[in-house]
């Protein structure tokens, strides 16, 4: 299992020997403070949160270095705002989650992390395969389904992905499923038609189960940084969204974009992705991510 200072590594490293020099030394010169804004920048964190960072640090940095981490560390968390832990328990059964997000953004594998992370909290799982759009799509849900010996409906490839929508929450209501997690194909968000066909499929749970999709969480690639916000804008506009999920933290040297996430877009970030096994989604935690982003040593200060 992936931790989150191991997974938050790439990025930290971009800024760590600024860092271990102010944690070290007296007040930090100017330079030591534009190496800092340099870093921050390059670690995709937004530009005016960057600016207003370094107004403080620049006000405090009298203070000594030490104190200067200890004022970056706060001003970071506060940042993130607040991102209460989704409850698995509900007295809705079942709950429609759909998943939704562009090409390769990691859908399906977050799908399986999600499964893993529901039955661990003491829910049923069913997975509903609605990506259709390719046969391997259909046939990588159902490998995980195999593996984690999860239940999982699937029509045929090519099939209506609506109509799968439709068929994975009539099963999950007859089953007495608590969470029905259903994989959608990755659709860029500048094709209209596919955003409609999206909004089509939650018609379809709707119709089946009034209130359906409860959540619809849009998985977001790190490794895109900023660039993945105007997909998610659009994404927004489209459906809306309940939550955000932010996948592959572990390959990115960008997560300083999760601010921008937390800061723009209106909906909580719900879970990320530290790795690529099962139990490599952990809930989003502004605490446990801005310790791995800024290193134990600051992180005790
Ligand atoms: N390192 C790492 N890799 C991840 C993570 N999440 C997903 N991946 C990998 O990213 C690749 C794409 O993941 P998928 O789950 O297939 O992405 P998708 O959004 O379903 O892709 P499409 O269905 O083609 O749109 C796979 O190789 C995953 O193993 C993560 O948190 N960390
Ligand atoms: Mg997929």
């Amino acid at each position: 299992m992936a931790n989150w200072l191991s997974a938050l590594s790439r990025t930290r490293k971009l800024f760590s020997d600024t860092l271990a020099k102010l944690w070290k030394g007296g007040a930090p010169e100017g330079i030591t403070l534009d190496e800092l804004e340099e870093n921050l920048l390059r670690a995709d964190v937004p530009v005016p949160l960057v600016g207003e960072l370094m107004a403080h640090l620049k006000r405090e940095a009298r203070h000594g270095g030490a104190a200067a981490v200890a004022v970056l560390r706060r001003q970071l968390r506060a940042a993130l705002g607040d991102h209460a832990a989704f409850a698995w328990a509900a007295a809705t059964k079942p709950r429609a989650i759909l998943i939704v997000g562009v090409n390769g953004s990691g859908k399906t594998t977050t799908c399986a992390k999600l499964a893993h992370l529901a039955r661990n909290n003491g829910q049923q799982v069913l997975l509903g395969a609605g990506d259709t759009f390719r046969a391997a799509g259909v046939e990588q849900l159902k490998w995980w389904a195999h593996h984690l010996q999860c239940d999982v409906v699937a029509g045929a490839a090519g099939a209506d992905a609506a109509a799968v929508a439709f068929d994975a929450v009539a099963a999950a209501q007859a089953r007495g499923t608590d969470v029905l997690l259903l994989d959608t194909a990755g659709r860029m968000h500048t094709r209209t038609p596919l955003m409609q066909e999206l909004q089509k499929v939650a018609g379809a749970l709707a119709k089946k189960m009034p209130g359906a999709p409860h959540e619809v969480w849009l998985v977001l690639d790190a490794t895109l940084g900023q660039n993945a916000l105007s997909q998610a804008r659009q994404f927004h506009a489209a459906i809306p969204l309940t939550g955000a999920i932010i996948a592959k933290v572990d390959g990115s040297s960008k997560a300083g974009f999760v601010f921008a996430v937390a800061q723009e877009l209106g909906v909580p970030v719900r879970f990320i992705g530290l790795g690529e096994g099962e139990d490599d989604l952990q809930p989003f935690e502004a605490d446990k991510f801005v310790d791995a982003l800024l290193g134990a040593e600051q992180a005790s200060a």
